[in-house]
């Protein structure tokens, strides 16, 4: 089955931080899950270029929006490279086939009569790129996410028929109850919706840089319409060709909270309004958090996934977010509790786990591991792991699953070496097959383990694979995720520590 997945475009009016790295690493999960199962898998990320939030910037920092742009993607690309990520492709809004499409895209809605002309005031915060009611506004007229004092705007331009949507989106949250998850933000866009509609305008008549409007050149589209589309158009050309029909409706959408309004109710709109089939279903989480705010590059409290990246490696970072944060809610993060999960939980109980268990099978057993019968004390944790690890993927809960990973198997495995003492068994003749059980038991264990642990940590697992003798893509497949698949006998090999010691990061 074909399973289509995406993160928001980015803006490249600064450089990345965590935050984006978390939503596009939790696609990336995603996708390496659903790869693992046999689908067939488009993952799709990119950056957000046009509008306001890019030609401020720019216009601040001396240069052109494209200038700006072209910069700054370099970063957004690097990251999404560093981070492992394995997406089909990078859109950028500016390219010119995505400036064709939304043109195309756009002109069908205007040609079924959803979209008239119209004059529009309102308070405007250019960060947001979008108006805010004046019950939003923070005292002093200040938007409240950004904190900038914002200013009324009054300005003619072309709107979109929101308000005509109204019954067909209330059908549409009646009838698709898990359309939106987690539940909490369903309700949040299903009661912006029955506040009512408002129309919403399309394009700006002041800003140049943007895609024209192609029934009114002397307009440019408003960015979040511009950058929507991006989910569809992407389709149409990014892998060379057309592959709408295979990958359109996306399986799954993924958003920060911040941009629940424009996922949940605009965008959906835009499709109905063009007769476009839906995404099948949209996942929004919360915010990462640095002394209590949201990490944002317009407060300045943000951490640099590079450098963590530079000293920790990517594996522990990819581990560590969805760790410590449940997915789905807001939580803190901390170069603390980072050095705290990477010491007791990845150094320890994941890397010294795997090391003394192939010290054991080298050690007593001339590096083979034996061919045995499987300890049943296994049994009760393994046993339908793997099912449990997809039924959680399924609904996108991240932290869940590896919660269930680690406890049912990476700690289930630690408390087994203590209670068999393999050094004690090795002592005994009379015990060999008993040791030979539980050094299968164990290679087998963390074979398993491992191959659940693949999406979250690519590199770590695929060499612990590697050292198991495990290597290729069917070694990686969900379904030989369970203890016993693979018989013993083969030769281990070596193994550098998988999270070796590191000096603390400095604070960011
Ligand atoms: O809004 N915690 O781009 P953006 C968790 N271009 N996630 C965070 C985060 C945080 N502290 N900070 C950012 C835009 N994110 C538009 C989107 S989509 C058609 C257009 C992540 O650069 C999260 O996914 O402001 C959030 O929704 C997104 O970055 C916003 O990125
Ligand atoms: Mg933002």
């Amino acid at each position: 089955m074909a399973f289509y997945v995406t993160t928001p475009i980015y803006y490249v009016n600064a450089e990345p931080h965590l935050g984006h790295a978390y939503t596009t690493i939790a696609a990336d999960v995603v996708a390496r899950h659903m790869r693992q199962r046999g689908e067939d898998v488009f993952f799709l990320t990119g950056t957000d270029e046009h509008g306001e939030p890019v030609a401020q910037v720019a216009e601040r920092e001396g240069v052109s929006p494209r200038e700006l742009a072209d910069r700054n993607v370099v970063h957004f690309k690097q990251m999404v490279e560093r981070l492992d990520c394995t997406n089909d492709f990078f859109i950028r809004t500016t390219d010119p086939e995505h400036e064709q499409a939304v043109r195309e895209f756009m002109q069908g809605i205007y040609d079924r009569g959803h979209i008239y002309e119209g004059i529009y005031e309102g308070w405007y915060c250019p960060y947001c790129a979008d108006f805010k009611t004046e019950q939003e506004l923070l005292p002093g007229n200040c938007c409240p996410i950004h904190k900038i004092v914002i200013e009324k705007v009054r300005e003619e331009n072309w709107f979109f028929r929101l308000s005509a949507f109204q019954g067909e989106l209330e059908r549409l949250y009646a009838e698709r109850p898990d359309w939106v998850e987690p539940r909490i933000r369903y309700n949040e866009a299903l009661s912006f919706i029955k506040g009512g509609l408002e129309d919403v305008s399309v394009s700006r008549p002041k800003l140049q840089w943007g895609v024209r409007v192609p029934w009114d050149e002397r307009q440019v589209f408003y960015v979040w319409f511009d950058a929507l589309l991006n989910y569809y158009t992407a389709l149409q050309y990014g892998p060379g060709k057309d592959v709408r029909a295979t990958f359109w409706p996306p399986a799954l959408q993924l958003i920060g909270k911040d941009i629940l309004k424009f996922h949940a109710v605009i965008w959906p709109a835009m499709l109905m309004a063009n007769e476009v089939e839906l995404p099948r279903r949209l996942f929004i989480h919360g915010y990462l958090l640095m002394q209590g705010e949201k990490m944002s590059k317009t407060l300045g409290n943000v951490l640099d996934p590079f450098q963590v990246i530079d000293v920790y490696g990517v594996d522990a970072l990819r581990y560590y977010c969805f760790r410590e944060v449940s997915f789905g809610q807001d939580g803190s993060v901390s170069t603390e509790g980072f050095e705290a999960r990477y010491n007791t939980e990845l150094a320890n109980e994941y890397g010294n786990l795997a090391s003394r268990t192939l010290a054991m099978i080298e050690r007593y057993r001339d590096g083979v591991v034996p061919q045995a019968e499987l300890p049943e004390e296994l049994g009760a944790e393994f046993d339908g792991l793997a099912g449990a690890v997809e039924r959680h993927l399924d609904g996108v809960e991240l932290t869940l699953a590896l919660e269930e990973i680690w406890s049912r198997g990476v700690r289930r495995l630690n408390r087994y070496v203590e209670q068999q003492a393999p050094w004690k068994l090795a002592k005994d003749p009379a015990q060999a097959r008993q040791l030979d059980r539980v050094l299968y038991g164990l290679a087998e264990g963390i074979r398993v383990v491992s191959v659940l642990l693949n999406p979250y940590m690519p590199t770590a697992s695929s060499r612990l694979l590697a050292a198991l003798g495990q290597q290729g893509g069917e070694s990686l497949a969900l379904e030989n995720a369970s203890l016993g698949s693979v018989p013993g006998g083969s030769r281990v090999g070596k193994l550098e520590p998988l999270f070796p010691k590191v000096e603390a990061v400095e604070a960011a």
